[in-house]
């Protein structure tokens, strides 16, 4: 792969020429939560990313009158990498310049038609945001069974690098969930098709029935459907995570001693936990008003004093042109420690609320490279957070 296309990625030549997998002493994977102290982390990038063609998966997430449906697949312009990029930079700088050790993502060349035995598609999506591909869990990390085609090797882009932190910390386990097919039999093609045509109440009414585009033939989840609180794991059933792949995530965990708890939200595109229910601090949980909890899913944490707070509007009314998200990234947020939050830096309304919450904001310049991924949590994925498994709902 052209180093030219992937200006900000990792895996300099000389350590692939060696042959010999890099380590670095002293490095370090743990992490039990999104909130105790950050030492080190990979931002993704924005190099070489391509908007793929809409598959059964992608489907359902992409607005109806979005030119993502259709015209618009092919690679983003330079211009827009640019400038993603000079936002993703900037935030790993500001990561940096506390103290905490930054990892990009490897390059793999997205622009080539991804085919398998199962399915066709046009084009990779990229390496933004690693946050739904990785999930760290204690001393391992995962690789998660993703539902979008455009994003089933998308692990790749990680590879070196989980090797590398392989070999450097002799506790670290690498782990692979299993591999999804993604053929036509993994979907509703009916739903599929019929999608684009169905008002926001009735895709409300389906979610709400629990109906999505996947279905239960393959294991599948983005890691970003799944939120870490010590011993207790919480994971968000709907369009990127099935109930098959809840089980999984139950059998692998539960004898480790954690405990898996599914949640549902009124939501009627509910992907990724991270823009809708996000722990701020061991007590405290932010919810998106917008997306109620289903009924009695709030007692967990009720019954354990933790204090529910609704998040405060977003600061924009639409999501960025080409963007798969929603405005609702300004919840999107990075937790440095207990007492530090970074923010999207046009989101005033949020960085005052967590102000007023006690927390030291970071204003963050992100908001130009959202379309290519989301928010500060999704450009994001733990490798070491300081603290231990702790029990916050005995
Ligand atoms: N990846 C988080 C997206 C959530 C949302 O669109 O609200």
């Amino acid at each position: 792969v052209s180093n030219d296309l992937y200006p900000n990625a990792s895996t300099p030549l000389e350590r692939k020429e060696s042959g010999v997998p890099y380590v670095r002493p002293g490095l370090h994977v743990e992490s039990y939560n999104d909130f105790d102290p950050l030492r080190h982390v990979i931002v993704g990038i924005a190099d070489n990313q391509h908007i793929p063609e809409a598959c059964p998966a992608s489907n359902e997430k992409i607005p109806a009158d979005s030119p993502m449906r259709g015209g618009k697949a092919g690679r983003r312009t330079q211009e827009s990498i640019d400038r993603a990029n000079e936002c993703l930079n900037g935030f790993a700088k500001q990561l940096e310049d506390r103290g905490i050790i930054v990892d990009r993502p490897g390059a793999v060349d997205w622009h080539q038609r991804i085919t398998t035995p199962d399915f066709t598609i046009s084009s990779g999506f990229g390496v933004m945001p690693p946050r739904d591909c990785l999930l760290t869990m204690g001393k391992s990390i995962l690789m998660a069974p993703m539902s979008f085609r455009s994003r089933y090797f998308e692990y790749l882009a990680y590879v070196d690098l989980l090797r590398e932190y392989f070999e450097s910390d002799p506790e670290c386990l690498i782990e692979q969930a299993p591999r999804p097919r993604l053929s036509d039999d993994s979907f509703r093609m009916d739903y599929v098709a019929a999608y684009e045509h169905l008002s926001d109440e009735e895709t409300m009414a389906r979610s709400l029935r629990k109906e999505y585009s996947t279905k239960e033939t393959d294991i599948l989840f983005d890691a970003a459907d799944v939120m870490r609180l010590g011993k207790d794991i919480f994971v968000q059933h709907g369009l990127t995570t099935n109930l098959a792949g809840i089980r999984w995530i139950k059998r692998k965990y539960e004898p480790q001693g954690f405990r898996v708890h599914t949640l549902s939200f009124e939501d009627n595109h509910p992907i990724h936990i991270d823009a809708t229910f996000c722990p701020l601090r061991p007590g405290l949980m932010l919810l998106n008003p917008h997306r109620p909890l289903f009924k009695g899913q709030r007692e967990i944490f009720e019954k354990n004093d933790w204090q529910i707070v609704e998040a405060v509007n977003p600061a924009w009314d639409n999501p960025p042109p080409l963007c798969y998200s929603s405005t609702w990234l300004s919840m999107n947020t990075l937790i440095l420690d207990h007492k530090t939050v970074c923010v999207e830096a046009s989101e005033k309304a949020q960085q005052e609320q967590f102000d007023k919450l006690g927390f030291e904001v970071i204003p963050v310049d992100l908001r130009d490279a959202y379309a290519f991924g989301g928010g500060l949590h999704c450009a994001t994925a733990d490798v070491w957070r300081e603290g231990q498994c702790e029990d916050y709902f005995p």
